[in-house]
């Protein structure tokens, strides 16, 4: 299988770290990839019209996309797989993917607001970028001991990827100052193998 990544995308570090947590990673060639909102990129439009990474092309030819379904098929190669667990405890490990997922959706957003000249921001959009975070955070600090509890599943692979984007892109914010409980879960989460294996200053 080869997987178009970046190493800054933070739902190309959830499908890695589902790759290491599944035993896949060794199947995979990691195609590093530049993508563009301006700009589609022909190589990867030729396997996803949407030309985003990750998008993870099968033996077959074959694509798959976006990062829920790469997961979930990695997920399903291991037989062994919690990632996804079944019962009443699957709708919260998706649930808490999903809200992961929207952090990073929201931060890539602001970011590229943030990058524009300054007469050219939209402070509206600023200030509910910054809004939803803050009360993503809220939330997820005052879950935070519970989700510390849980084995390890899709939820805490896609909410330890987005606060690990934070980390790399948001530096200014300092969202451990109002999230201490989140904060230790997440020096937890990314002790694990699979977390230092993807963490963007450990690569390349
Ligand atoms: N919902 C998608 C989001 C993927 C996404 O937004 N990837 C970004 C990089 S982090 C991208 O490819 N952006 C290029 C574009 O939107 O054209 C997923 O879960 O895979």
């Amino acid at each position: 299988m080869k997987l178009y990544w970046g190493k800054m995308s933070p739902f190309a570090r959830k499908v890695t770290v589902t790759a290491h947590e599944t035993g896949t990673i060794e199947r995979i060639e990691l195609i590093p990839t530049s993508v563009d909102m301006a700009k589609a990129n022909p190589e990867v439009q030729r396997d996803n019209p949407l030309s985003k990474v990750p998008t993870l092309v099968l033996d077959d030819g074959s694509a798959l996309y976006d990062s829920r379904t790469i997961c979930e098929y990695l997920a399903s190669l291991d037989p062994t797989s919690s990632l996804f667990p079944s019962g009443p405890e699957r709708w919260d490990a998706l649930r808490r993917q999903s809200l992961g997922d929207g952090i990073m959706d929201t931060l890539i957003l602001w970011r590229q607001e943030r990058l524009k000249p300054d007469e050219r921001k939209t402070i509206a959009w600023m200030d509910t970028f910054a809004d939803k975070i803050a009360a993503a955070l809220v939330l997820l600090d005052r879950e935070a001991r519970r989700i510390a509890e849980l084995p390890f599943d899709i939820g805490h692979a896609a909410i330890g990827s987005a606060l690990g984007y934070l980390d790399v892109r948001f530096e200014d914010l300092d969202w451990r100052a109002s999230a201490p409980h989140l904060a230790q879960w997440h020096a937890s989460f990314e002790a694990r193998p699979s977390a230092v294996a993807t963490h963007p200053f450990n690569l390349p």
